[in-house]
């Protein structure tokens, strides 16, 4: 019997040592799948930045040989996934990346991390959400923005959005993720999932394959963990390139990423320590090479 070769993804992200967060849950995720995970880290850090303090040591400037290491090798990978960036610089680096290792059929998946619950992170000067968006956004084929990150990449009002999701009918809200999903689609990734739109005790995600627009709803199993958005980009892009359908793709991972909150708040481990993923680990694996 010959094994299938796995697919292989890129994942430009930070390597925080302690904290389940960014590489460190993407190689291990990525991996159960099936897929081989190629890191770029733009940084090292001791652990997360939740926690009071951390080492941190910068690769900015290490970022370019390496790539042009690659380069020497003629890769390409069948995806990219993009996450925190911490500089402007770090964002032209990685869409010079995406130039050069980007094949007509890879899924380049862009989470513009820059912002949570309406704010912008600390430490982003200048017009960090225009870089983003043209650099990276403008190139992907897939982008997760949370609902702050997705009003910052279209003028957007957070508050009215806000607002309108406590209303107890749906139709402005829907009305306005619709519109808000065409000016995304026109800056030109054609597969968009918006998350983290909170209504009551239920969480939605809106999931626009090309027209096909969903609106998909789940209970809130917890308080939100550092790490979580890394896992779920890493499923949902491994699920893509194998394949599967973006909105079975999203259900994948915001399924695991729930189970996964749920399991960490029963056996009470502290929100900064992420969500304690390896117990379900293998129920990933039990869906790897999936077939069609
Ligand atoms: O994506 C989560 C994450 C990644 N990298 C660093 C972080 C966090 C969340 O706190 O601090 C350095």
């Amino acid at each position: 019997m010959s094994f299938p070769i796995p697919k292989k993804i890129a994942v430009i992200n930070d390597l925080s040592g302690y904290g389940r967060v960014s590489l460190c849950v993407s190689l291990p995720v990525i991996s159960a799948l099936g897929v081989q995970c190629c890191p770029v880290p733009t940084s090292i850090l001791s652990n997360h930045t939740g926690f009071p303090s951390e080492y941190k040591y910068d690769l900015t400037e290490q970022m370019k040989p390496y790539i042009e290491a690659w380069g020497q090798l003629r890769l390409s990978f069948d995806g990219i996934i993009t996450a925190y960036m911490s500089y402007e610089e770090q964002v032209r680096i990685t869409a010079d990346l995406i130039d050069r290792f980007r094949r007509d059929d890879t899924v380049v998946f862009v989470d513009p991390c820059m912002a949570d619950h309406g704010r912008i992170y600390r430490g982003f000067t200048g017009d960090f959400a225009g870089c983003i968006r043209d650099r990276l956004v403008r190139k992907a084929t897939v982008i997760k923005p949370n609902i702050t990150e997705a009003c910052l990449l279209t003028g957007f009002d957070y508050d009215t959005v806000k607002a309108y999701a406590q209303e107890p009918k749906l139709r402005k809200l829907k009305s306005c993720l619709m519109n808000m999903i065409e000016d995304l689609r026109e800056l030109g990734p054609q597969q968009i999932i918006i998350t983290g739109i909170e209504r009551q005790d239920r969480i939605m995600n809106v999931v626009a394959d090309g027209d096909d627009i969903r609106f998909i709803s789940m209970h809130r199993t917890g308080q939100s963990r550092g790490g979580t958005g890394d896992i779920f980009s890493s499923i949902a892009a491994a699920s893509l390139v194998q394949g599967m359908s973006l909105e079975k793709a999203t259900k994948k991972a915001s399924g695991f990423v729930s189970e996964a909150i749920r399991i960490s708040e029963e056996a009470g481990v502290p929100v900064n320590e992420g969500v304690i993923f390896e117990n379900i680990l293998s129920k990933l694996a039990s869906t790897a090479f999936p077939q069609g």
